[in-house]
């Protein structure tokens, strides 16, 4: 048992769709109001700092009123059980995870629920709505907090701990992620020759024949047959 191989999970959108948060293509996505561009890049903020604030407070209060479901609870599940490492990698923002008992989890696009200070870079959790006031905690300077998110042409977060994981995992599992956005859609790409790769999704993704099995349904239903 001891060992056992190390699993290296990714998740997207998808996962979360049951919970209630909308995805962030196709049908119902979040996107489909506006383009992505106009709030998802740094160019973005730089031009109307306001709009993105508004639309990130926003999506904070939906995340409020939502809960983790059977998905979420199962990958914890996993980890908690399986005798190897279990890394966790969530493009997701939303804390769904984090809330459903995942522990080895990394957060490459961010987080809702942090800001970071365009000054000093110093992370803070969010406590409240933020506007062109904020003040940041650790330098005390306004007009310089931003979401702690991942944008358009930025580097996601913890590339390196996750590339290492790639080389040396035994599974690699996608859930939820429609293969649009690298460097994330690449990931299955990056494990050994002859690791077996399984994607999880309601429909099949960008990059799905990459992958030595796909299983397709929805999350809620397939992750916990998977896991279990
Ligand atoms: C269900 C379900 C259910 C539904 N059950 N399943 C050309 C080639 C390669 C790269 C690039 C390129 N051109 C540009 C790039 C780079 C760019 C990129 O990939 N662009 C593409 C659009 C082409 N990537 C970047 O810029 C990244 N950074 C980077 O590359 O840095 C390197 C670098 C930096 C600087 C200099 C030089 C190099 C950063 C990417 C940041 C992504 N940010 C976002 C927005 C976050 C902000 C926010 O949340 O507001 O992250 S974009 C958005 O997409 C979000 C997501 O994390 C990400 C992925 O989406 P996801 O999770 O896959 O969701 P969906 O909606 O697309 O799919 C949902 C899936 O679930 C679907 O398949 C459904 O079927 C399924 N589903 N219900 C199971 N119930």
């Amino acid at each position: 048992m001891s060992r056992a191989g190390s699993i290296v999970l990714l998740t997207g959108a998808g996962i979360s769709a049951e919970s209630g948060l909308a995805t962030f293509r196709g049908a119902g996505g979040l996107w489909e109001g506006q383009r992505v561009e106009d709030v998802a890049t740094p160019e973005a903020f730089r031009r109307d700092p306001a709009r993105v604030h508004a639309f990130y407070n926003a999506r904070r209060a939906s995340l409020a009123q939502v809960q983790p479901n059977a998905a979420h609870l199962a990958l914890a599940r996993l980890e908690r059980a399986w005798p190897g490492e279990v890394l966790l990698v969530t493009q997701n923002v939303d804390d769904l995870h984090d809330r459903a008992g995942s522990r080895n989890l990394l957060h490459m696009h961010g987080e809702l629920l942090k800001v970071r200070c365009l000054r000093c870079e110093a992370v803070h959790p969010w406590t409240g709505p933020t506007s062109l006031d904020t003040v940041c905690p650790a330098c005390g300077r306004p007009a310089g907090i931003r979401p702690h998110i991942v944008w358009f042409g930025e580097m996601p977060l913890e590339m390196a701990r996750i590339e290492a994981a790639l080389e040396t995992c035994a599974l690699f599992a996608a859930v939820g992620t429609s293969g649009n956005v690298y460097p994330a859609a690449g990931f299955v790409a990056g494990v050994r020759p002859g690791v077996p790769t399984v994607e999880l999704n309601l429909e099949p993704s960008l990059v799905s024949s990459r992958f030595t099995d796909r299983r397709q349904g929805p999350a809620s239903r397939l992750v916990p047959a998977w896991v279990d």
